[in-house]
Formats: structure tokens, sequence, C-alpha cells
């Protein structure tokens, strides 16, 4: 498209058309410069830059605000913060990496440079604080069948992981502000592993944990993949505020199908065993063991 074309249709003059241009090579996008016929777009950068993601965006509010950064010390404390200060629900905040990504119990979540998808979304749910627990599954069940439109075949890890072949290729953190008797926010924290190799990850976690690239041998555009999940997200939030959190148990319990199958359960320093007898309407896991029923209500799941 010649710079004439484009100043002309963005009302702007020619100088303003080569600086623009000139500032997004400056972020990875490449031109290829003809004299006499214009510019043409022939690269864009592996990146999530807001623009990007809003391609493949079909949301009412989850995304429809995007905070971008190169780096953070962690979506998730970003988003808390912007929260504290009155961001609009939907609010989401996407980094390339994380500095001090987490997960459960001050536990670490490894963030290689350009590879994942590390997001954090801010929700407002009119839900009371003891029956919110359950709005966590949302991430995972979005996760979930964001992960079976990208052809791999997920299966769902209680309370908030979703495996492939065994390892872990997303982990969720959902956090709240409670004031008495009232959910403030609830952020919703998603790490999902897109082009993560095994050389990215130290030998620990390279025996547990995969990506969509390890499994299916193909590099995967990561704005797309945002956008699905994103949109799924929306979906199971609709869901949620529509048909209640018992919903939600019910969705994840029939997407992870365990019940019936044997679970061992570690909490702190106490191990759980016993045959699933499905969560409850809280989310608590339902173990019986000799007769006896226990709920579990978080926890770590050996086996
Ligand atoms: C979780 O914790 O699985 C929740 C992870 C949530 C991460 C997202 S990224 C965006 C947002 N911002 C944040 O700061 N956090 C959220 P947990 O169940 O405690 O599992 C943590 C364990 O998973 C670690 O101890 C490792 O064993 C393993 N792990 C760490 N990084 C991983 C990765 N990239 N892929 C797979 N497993 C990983």
């Amino acid at each position: 498209m010649s710079g004439d074309l484009i100043a002309g249709k963005l009302g702007i003059s020619r100088t303003a058309v080569w600086k623009c241009l000139k500032q997004l090579e400056e972020l990875g996008y490449a031109f290829e410069k003809r004299k006499g016929t214009g510019y043409r777009l022939i690269a864009t950068p592996d990146r999530l830059y807001p623009w990007e993601i809003e391609r493949f965006l079909a949301t009412s509010s989850l995304g429809r605000e995007i905070v971008y950064r190169d780096s953070v010390d962690s979506t998730n404390a970003l988003t808390f913060r912007l929260a504290l200060e009155g961001c609009k629900e939907g609010t989401c905040v996407v980094a390339e990496s994380q500095l001090a990504g987490r997960g459960r119990l001050d536990r670490q979540w490894h963030s290689p440079y350009a590879k994942n998808l590390y997001l954090s979304v801010v929700l407002r749910p009119r839900v009371s604080p003891a029956r919110i627990y359950p709005l966590s599954f949302i991430s995972s069940l979005a996760a979930f069948d964001t992960l079976v439109a990208a052809g791999v075949a997920p299966r769902l890890k209680w309370p908030n992981d979703v495996l492939v072949n065994n390892r872990k290729i997303c982990g969720t953190l959902i956090e709240l502000s409670v004031e008495a008797d009232t959910v403030r926010f609830a952020v919703i924290g998603i790490g999902l592993n897109i082009n993560m190799e095994k050389s990215d990850m130290d030998a620990a976690l390279g025996e547990k944990a995969t990506s969509l690239l390890m499994e299916t041998k193909n590099f995967f555009e990561r704005p797309p993949v945002c956008g699905i999940l994103l949109g799924s997200l929306e979906k199971y939030y609709e869901i949620a505020g529509r048909q209640g959190m018992e919903e939600m148990c019910r969705l994840w319990e029939e997407r992870a199908g365990v019940k019936g199958t044997y679970m061992e359960i570690r909490q702190m320093d106490r191990v759980y065993r016993g045959i699933s007898e499905g969560i409850d309407r809280d989310g608590a896991m339902l173990l019986k063991e000799n007769g006896v029923v226990t709920r579990v209500i978080a926890g770590d799941v050996l086996v």
C-alpha cells in the first residue's frame, strides 16, 4: 500500500505514516519498501501485543482492556494492584515473562520469555466469600477447551491443573479481595504452556511439565490462543453468573471424570487416600475410605 494511501485512509501526513512505521519496526514488525509501490507487511513479531490479541477476541468484557508488559513480577500481583485502584471488570494483564510468577503456597511458576501465556483477569462476581471457591474452576475449564481446540487431549487435575499425557501444561491461581461478607474482586491467573521446550526448563521441571509445542511438534502463535482462552473464560464466567457455582462444580466433575477413581491427596503433612465420590457443591473433593467419606478442601493430588 502506498504511503499516500495510508496517509489518506488515516487522515495523517506522510511524515506521520513514516514515523508510525518506524515505531512498528522497533516493535518487531518488518516491512518491504518499494519506491513507487509503497509498503508491504512481511513479518509480525511473536509478541502478545494487545492489538494482536484483540484481532482474535469475541468477548464483550473479558480482555477488552489489556495491559501488556514485556516483563513483570507476576501478572496476578499487577492485576491485584490494578483492581485495588478500581479497574474495570474484565481487565486483563498479559506479560512475555514473569520474574516472580507464582503458584499456590508461594511456589514458583516458571515463566520463560515469549514462550507461553501468563495472564490474569479481574472479575467482580456477586457471590459471597463462602461460595466463591468453585469460581476457580472456570479457568481450568477454559484452558481445557482451549487445549482441545489446539488439538491435544487434556485432563483436569483437582483442584486447578490441566495435564496432557500426565504432564502439567497449565496451572491456574485465584486470589481474592474479601471485605466482611462480600467479595470485592477475584483475580484469576492462568499460566498456559505454548512454545516452551525441554531446553527452557531445568531437569526437574522438564520431567513433569509439557507444552503445546512439545505435544504436537508444532509452533503456535500465541495471540489466537489467548483470544480463544479469554472467550472460553467469559463463557464459563457467564454460566457461573447465570447458573451458580454448583453448575461449575458439576461441569468440572463431568470433564474431570474423577468419580470412582482411587486418589491420594497431600495436605500439609497429611495424606488422604480413598475412592473419589466426586466434588461437593463447594468444590471440595470427597474421598471414601473404609466406608467413611472425608471432605478434602485443598491439597496436591499425588495419585
Ligand atoms: C499453580 O500452582 O499451578 C498455579 C500457577 C499459576 C500461574 C499463573 S501465570 C499467570 C499468573 N501470574 C502468576 O504469578 N501466577 C499465575 P501450583 O499448583 O502450586 O503448582 C506450582 C508447581 O507447578 C511448581 O512447584 C512446579 O512444580 C510446577 N510448575 C512451575 N512452573 C511450571 C510451568 N511453567 N509448567 C508446568 N508446571 C510448572
